[in-house]
């Protein structure tokens, strides 16, 4: 079989390449195919004497490694792993080492500058002229402050991507709250991963990214996550794969279910490719096969009085014939929705086997300590909220939660407080000024929008452009790049025409080209910056970002530029932000936070932090050991913890328990009825939905994350570009992935020239016929097609999805789905 024989290659390649067993890989060693790189793992050299090495955290993806800075004669000339780093471990991914190219970018911005050419467009140059920081700073705060005068301060919109920490984005809700907008600052979250954050929120009341405890787990099963591709913390993942599959004994089995054989499912024990959208039901199933197999965690889950499993395929159960212990709703869900989703339901829903359904469902029931992740793959469809929830039951089921070798929630760094507090600082407009009674632009929170979602950024370009619920008037960016990364972007585009924008990205990206003025950051060598890891293992643990080298040109980390602008605008804000004074100022206060909480590498002050570029205590305060929770005593999880203590802590529901019927969203079951046309007795369930897919073609696009990608800001990065690869690709040409069948019924030839549609327009590429993508599927990665943002990245092939991808959200988390759109293809 040809598919096989294909699938079975390529392991072995992967294998001898060393592509899945990342630890231990020497990049550039024997058995390495030219151009595919693989896990940095050269030991930093010792440095000669007018060498300096500062401590920083990689900039090009979240994973936040801890690096080696190495700086001769002013030039930063290399970037190695920190080895004392628990994230980076002395060890890089690919992308790790390539910070020169971002620093010393030819394309950059050299200093703050004005637009002088009033028209916007692709097509438009902007006719940027340089101008001083007090001008630009004074334009900025003089608009401002007239929004402010005319009391229309809510017309200001500051948005944020990858935001890093308390002296950049967590700057942000002050200045808000100060000036008056409610749209300062909106994050990108919804864009990005909402839908794993609050599908979970709904059962277990967190709403935060977990952390894994792999080293002690036997079982992993995902869903749509791309563990060797990009689920954080990335370059981590690779070492943890080499330990669990390498080292480990026994050594952990894995499960993967995604679209296309990538590099997670070839390395893994079973691959399930599924059609897209469907996670939910095959999860479902597994939890049916769990129960009436009698596998559920009784010491975690509770069971049966009499101890008689009474879960028959088909058949209610009396819910007071079982005494749940942390779990609330299980018999329901059972008689609402589980007892009908059998293997062979599921085998119809998601085109996969019925015995592979039945299969992982045993081994993952019967496996402890057996962990379920997921990430976009699974949630961002427009069901992705039932999706999330019914794969995180499957942790409660197996009493995962807060256990060894299961899973647990980041715990935050021991920060100092900042030297003032903004609420002595509120003036009459801001505590009582009529901005209070404008609903976002985005329409988060309100009940015409989206009622239950963190953030709503995908529809502030459309909804400003319609005037709904009002025009914005000025808009600032900072490491976000909605004209670009958002779906429909030419709706942006439009909406960007008729506002006044400030970009304060270093490069010369998309939103510059539509910028009024652009405030130029320092680039993340050349600045001070304080950055809380993003979920990792849980313990607390932050980092600083040292400058390597003086700034190169004449910019601004983008936290002074904030305060800067505060200080300028009238009334007492400017006295909170003249009384901050600067970005180092506010992070020696949080680093004062350390003095009577030292690291468990001996760091207790700012200079020390510097020093050792991470603050960090490898303790966990919780642990869930036999259906009891235990607390931190100082020596061991001995403390046992009352119900109401973990309902505080741990599952911050009004139960205190996992809800697998949610509180939350029965709470709002009218809204959600109303908005959604779901059963209002139902939809506080995990439950199967279809999918909706719009975009008006026939096979599904999905566009993931691959090794080399850097969010949708490493196209700028010529190394990276050249030898990205996806699960296809060659140097310097990125492929569409297209099943052989599905092309040859189309009469397109393997290599040749594409084009790709949906209802809103058209990008084109090149295919490779590839066995492994399923038939009904293109894959191709996002960050192409970049008509902006230097040299190597504009006009790069395939073109970008995101010009092709439809703009719809799950309603509930607000999670842009955007692996749903269905395309055409047809040769160019
Ligand atoms: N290398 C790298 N790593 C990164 C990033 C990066 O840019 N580059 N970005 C970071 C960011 S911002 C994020 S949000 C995370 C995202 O981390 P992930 O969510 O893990 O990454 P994605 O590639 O978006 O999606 C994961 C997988 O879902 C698959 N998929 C698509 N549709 C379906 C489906 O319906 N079902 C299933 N089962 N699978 C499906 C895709 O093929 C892909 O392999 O990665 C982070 N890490
Ligand atoms: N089609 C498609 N679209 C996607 C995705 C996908 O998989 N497919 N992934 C989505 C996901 S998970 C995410 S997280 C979003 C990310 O989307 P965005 O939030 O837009 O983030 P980036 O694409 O990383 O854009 C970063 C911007 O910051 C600028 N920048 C770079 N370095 C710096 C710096 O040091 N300082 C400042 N101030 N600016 C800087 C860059 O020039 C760029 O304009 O994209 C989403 N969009
Ligand atoms: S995993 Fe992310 S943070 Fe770590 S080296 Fe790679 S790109 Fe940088
Ligand atoms: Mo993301």
């Amino acid at each position: 079989m040809k598919l096989l024989e294909t699938l079975i290659n390529r392991r072995r390649f992967l294998k001898a390449t060393g592509a899945v067993a990342g630890a231990g890989v020497v990049a550039g060693g024997a058995g390495v195919v030219p151009g595919l790189t693989t896990l940095s793992h050269a030991r930093s050299p010792a440095p000669s004497a007018d060498t300096t090495i500062t401590k920083n955290i990689c900039h090009q993806c979240p994973a936040r490694c801890g690096i080696d800075v190495y700086t001769t004669g002013g030039r930063v000339h290399a970037i190695y792993g920190t080895s004392d780093h628990p994230i980076s471990n002395g060890k890089l991914c690919p992308k790790g080492p390539l910070g020169a190219y971002i620093l010393y970018d030819p394309d950059r911005f050299k200093g703050p500058m004005k637009r002088t050419n009033p028209n916007k467009g692709r097509d438009q140059d902007p006719g940027f002229v340089p101008i001083s920081w007090n001008e630009a700073l004074d334009m900025v705060a003089d608009r401002l402050n007239g929004l402010r005068e005319r009391e229309e301060s809510h017309r200001f919109a500051l948005l944020y991507g990858r935001g890093w920490g308390a002296s950049c984005a967590g700057l942000l809700g002050n200045f808000g709250k100060l000036y008056g907008s409610p749209n300062v600052a909106i994050g990108h979250s919804s864009m990005c991963s909402d839908g794993s954050i609050i599908s979970k929120k709904a059962v277990d009341g967190i709403g935060g990214y977990n952390s894994y405890d792999y080293k002690n787990a036997n079982m992993l099963l995902m869903f749509g996550a791309g563990f060797l591709e990009a689920f954080r913390p990335y370059n981590n993942n690779m070492q943890v794969w080499g330990y669990i599959r390498g080292v480990k004994v026994p050594k952990t089995r894995i499960t993967a279910v995604d679209v296309h054989m990538n590099t997670t499912l070839a390395g893994s024990d079973r691959a399930l490719l599924i059609k897209p959208g469907t996670d939910g039901a095959l999860a479902l199933a597994i939890a049916h096969v769990i129960l009436v197999d009698g596998l559920w965690e009784k010491a975690f889950v509770g069971d049966f009085s009499d101890g008689v499993n009474r879960f028959i395929p088909g058949e209610t159960v009396d819910p007071d014939s079982f005494e749940e212990k942390w779990v609330k709703g299980l018999v329901e869900w059972w008689n609402a929705e589980l007892k009908d989703r059998s293997p062979r339901w599921a085998a119809q829903v998601t085109t996969l086997y019925e015995r592979d359904i039945l299969a992982t469902a045993r081994e993952f029931g019967t496996t402890r300590p057996a962990i379920a992740l997921y990430e976009r793959g699974a949630h961002a469809h427009s069901n992705g909220i039932f999706n999330g929830m019914a794969i995180h039951t499957l942790n409660a089921l197996v009493g995962s939660l807060y256990a060894k070798g299961g899973l647990a929630y980041q715990v935050g760094p021991s920060y100092g407080p900042l030297p003032v507090n903004a609420d002595d600082y509120l003036d009459d407009w801001a505590r009582t000024g009529g901005w209070k009674a404008q609903p976002r632009i985005d329409l988060k929170g309100h009940p015409d929008g989206y009622l239950l979602a963190n953030n709503m950024m995908q529809e502030i370009g459309p909804n400003s452009l319609q005037g709904k619920p009002y025009k914005l008037d000025t808009i600032m960016f900072y490491l976000n790049n909605a004209i670009w990364t958002a779906p429909d972007v030419k709706a942006w585009e439009e909406a960007l025409k008729e506002l006044f924008v400030i970009e304060t990205s270093p490069f010369p990206s998309e939103t510059a080209m539509f910028a009024d003025v652009i405030l130029p950051d320092h680039t993340y060598l050349e600045r001070l910056q304080d950055a809380p890891t993003y979920p990792f293992q849980g313990w607390p643990m932050t980092q600083l970002r040292v400058p390597a080298v003086k700034p190169l040109y004449d910019t601004k980390y983008f936290g002074d530029v904030l305060i800067e602008l505060g200080k300028r605008i009238q009334g007492s804000m400017g006295e909170y932000y003249q009384a901050l004074d600067n970005t180092e100022n506010v992070i020696r206060h949080l680093a004062k936070g350390f003095e009577s909480d030292p690291g468990d590498n001996g760091v207790n002050s700012f200079e020390s932090w510097k020093e050792k570029g991470v603050w960090y205590k490898r303790v966990y305060p919780y642990r869930q050991i036999d259906g009891e929770f235990y607390e931190w005593d100082g020596q061991d999880h001995t403390r046992l913890m009352s119900a109401d203590e973990v309902r505080g802590a741990l599952f911050k529901t009004a139960s205190g328990k996992f809800e697998i019927r949610s509180g939350w969203l029965e709470a709002h079951a009218d809204w959600i009825a109303a908005k959604t046309g779901r059963d209002p007795s139902r939809l506080m369930f995990p439950i199967w939905e279809e999918p909706s897919h719009p975009g008006g073609g026939d096979l599904y696009m999905v566009t993931p994350k691959v090794a080399l990608h850097a969010e949708g800001r490493g196209a700028n990065l010529p190394v990276a570009i050249a030898n990205m690869q996806p699960t296809l690709g060659g140097r310097n040409t990125i492929y569409i992935e297209i099943n052989p069948k599905t092309a040859r019924a189309r009469g397109i030839p393997d290599g040749s020239r594409v084009r790709i549609s949906s209802d809103l327009g058209a990008i084109e590429g090149y295919c490779k016929y590839y066995e492994g993508v399923r038939p009904d599927t293109l894959v191709f990665p996002m960050e192409h097609g970049h008509w902006a943002h230097g040299r190597w990245a504009k006009g790069r092939k395939p073109g970008h999805s995101g010009e092709i991808t439809v703009n719809q959200s799950d309603r509930i988390t607000g999670q842009c789905s955007y692996y749903t759109t269905k395309v055409r293809i047809e040769r160019a």
